[in-house]
């Protein structure tokens, strides 16, 4: 029996894009089913009861919930193309070590900068360069967190990319200036088709942020 694979998203997800690029690379087929996040439909909550979050992916009717765990699920079910984590336990753990840390800093880091008010926007803008700058001496002369290919942790990164002229334009900075070893390495990120039909635009990621500042009374 052929897979059934769906993936429950919400185009300016980095979460999102997560599972899209993981699937790209991985050349697996799936119906890709657009989630409204203020009306969650029955199918959402069923598939993701305890967060009730996007993304899921739900292959032959289970659902597999939290970007990163999908990503690591994805590398082991479709394994015989494009690995995306190294046999190697050690470097394993320490691709794992760095996607958490993404997790941890960077959304918030971000969201401080385009959502935030005063202080907040300076602070966010601090910790954002911070996070980024530590990530260059990760990535040091690689061509990919991953090595000579995209891996879990460039798949972890990269959607943020799209996100990066909001932070730009919304915390008056460049990104670019300040951490020009990021901005080289998602060139070469987007280079490839399983990330550039991944991500959204970045001015339409930047119309939607504008929206959501709108739509939540922190203009
Ligand atoms: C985060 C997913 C998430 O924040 C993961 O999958 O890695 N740790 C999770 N999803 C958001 C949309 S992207 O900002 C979401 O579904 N929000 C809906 C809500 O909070 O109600």
């Amino acid at each position: 029996m052929a897979d059934e694979v769906k993936l429950l998203d919400f185009w300016p997800s980095m979460f999102g894009m997560r599972v899209r690029i993981a699937l790209a690379e991985k050349g697996v087929a799936y119906e890709y089913m657009e989630q409204d996040l203020r009306n969650k439909s029955p199918l959402l909550l069923q598939m993701n009861p305890v967060y009730k979050k996007i993304p899921v992916l739900v292959h032959n009717g289970r659902p597999i919930c939290e970007s990163s765990i999908i990503v690591q699920y994805i590398d082991e079910v479709w394994k015989d193309k494009a690995p995306l984590l190294s046999s190697d336990p050690y470097q394993r753990a320490q691709a794992r070590f760095w996607v958490d840390f993404i997790d941890k800093k960077l959304y918030d880091a971000g969201r401080k900068v385009w959502a935030g008010k005063g202080e907040e926007v300076e602070a966010g803008k601090k910790e954002l360069i911070g996070v980024l700058k530590q990530l260059e001496e990760v990535l040091g002369e690689k061509g990919f967190f991953g090595g000579e290919r995209l891996g879990f942790v460039d798949i972890a990164l990269i959607g943020f990319h799209s996100w990066f002229y909001s932070y730009e334009a919304f915390g008056k900075l460049s990104i670019e200036a300040e951490c020009p070893k990021i901005m080289g390495w998602a060139k070469r990120c987007l280079e490839k088709e399983s990330v550039s039909k991944s991500l959204p635009d970045s001015k339409k990621v930047y119309d939607f942020a504008v929206q959501m500042k709108k739509a939540l009374g922190l203009e």
